[in-house]
């Protein structure tokens, strides 16, 4: 896939405490691998992967992976201020970790834009038996902060695909329906150059259906007029003769009867003259 072999780029972030999981989720993500052995993030990692939608848009996903650490707390805020949405994330066996969810909301409050998708998951459902948080403390919190709330284990990409996924649908439907600026990076998207040229040009479109919507009681106005006008010098012409041909058949029928009556007279008056004549 070449570089631009997308509509719209769009950049998530993946924030929560060190060893929540969220660098096993990018492993899972991009590559279809779990990674086993804990190695900490030092400061940032990103990966892109593209997805393909029904109606042929392709969106490739930056996904940038924060460490957890609060020494990288700069590099943290940095990256969720231009973001389309952001990943936090917990495990289920460590109750310390789900506290750290109103830090890392309280982050994201601070320096994101108000159109940024939030989203809570919790990992290491697969460790049941080590459950320190209740499902339900985990939705009622994303609940409360209008986020959506999965509980996945690592192991399963399914579940992984499937969240990125929604996240993309959500962000393009933002998109769609005008909510989100593509042309604005504070949210997070990016459109290819290509893209930015229809885009634009579909603005002027819109633009130019503004202005004729506006216009287009004066318009018509113009156009009957034009309509009258030109029905008009045809009429006008046609309307003359009209009259004069119905006066002159008129003038013909009135005409009859007295032609009629000089054809009786006429011989009459000439048999008189020639009686006085030869008298
Ligand atoms: N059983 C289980 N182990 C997991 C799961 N997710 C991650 N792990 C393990 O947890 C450890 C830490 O995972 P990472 O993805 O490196 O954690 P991180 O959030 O990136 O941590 P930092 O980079 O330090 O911020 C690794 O040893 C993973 O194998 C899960 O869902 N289930
Ligand atoms: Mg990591």
């Amino acid at each position: 896939m070449n570089f631009e072999d997308y509509q719209y780029l769009f950049k998530f972030v993946l924030i929560g405490d060190t060893g929540v999981g969220k660098s096993c989720f990018l492993s899972q993500y991009v590559k279809g691998k779990f990674i086993q052995e804990y190695d900490p993030t030092i400061g940032l990692e990103f990966e892109s992967k593209s997805i393909e939608f029904n109606d042929g848009i392709v969106v490739q996903n930056q996904l940038w992976d924060t460490s957890g650490s609060s020494q990288f707390m700069a590099i943290q805020k940095t990256f969720c201020q231009n973001a389309a949405a952001a990943i936090i994330f917990y495990k289920i066996d460590s109750q310390n970790s789900f506290k750290s969810l109103e830090n890392w909301i309280n982050i994201l409050k601070q320096v994101s834009s108000d159109m940024i998708q939030i989203v809570i998951v919790a990992t290491h459902q697969d460790q049941e038996n080590q459950r320190q948080v209740q499902t339900q403390q985990g939705r009622n919190l994303a609940d409360s902060i209008d986020a959506k709330f999965y509980e996945i284990s690592n192991h399963d990409k399914d579940q992984i695909d499937g969240i990125i996924n929604s996240l993309s649908y959500n962000v393009l439907r933002l998109i769609n329906s005008n909510k989100i600026n593509p042309l604005n990076t504070q949210y997070g998207v990016k459109m290819s150059r290509q893209q930015e040229q229809q885009y634009a040009s579909q603005l002027d479109n819109t633009d130019d259906n503004i202005v004729q919507q506006q216009s287009s009681p004066n318009r018509r106005s113009l156009d009957m007029k034009q309509e009258q006008n030109t029905i008009s010098p045809n009429k006008t012409t046609a309307s003359p003769q009209r009259p004069e041909q119905e006066e002159t058949e008129q003038n013909q029928q009135q005409n009859k009867p007295q032609l009629q009556l000089i054809f009786i007279l006429l011989p009459i008056i000439i048999a008189y003259g020639l009686y006085y004549i030869l008298l």
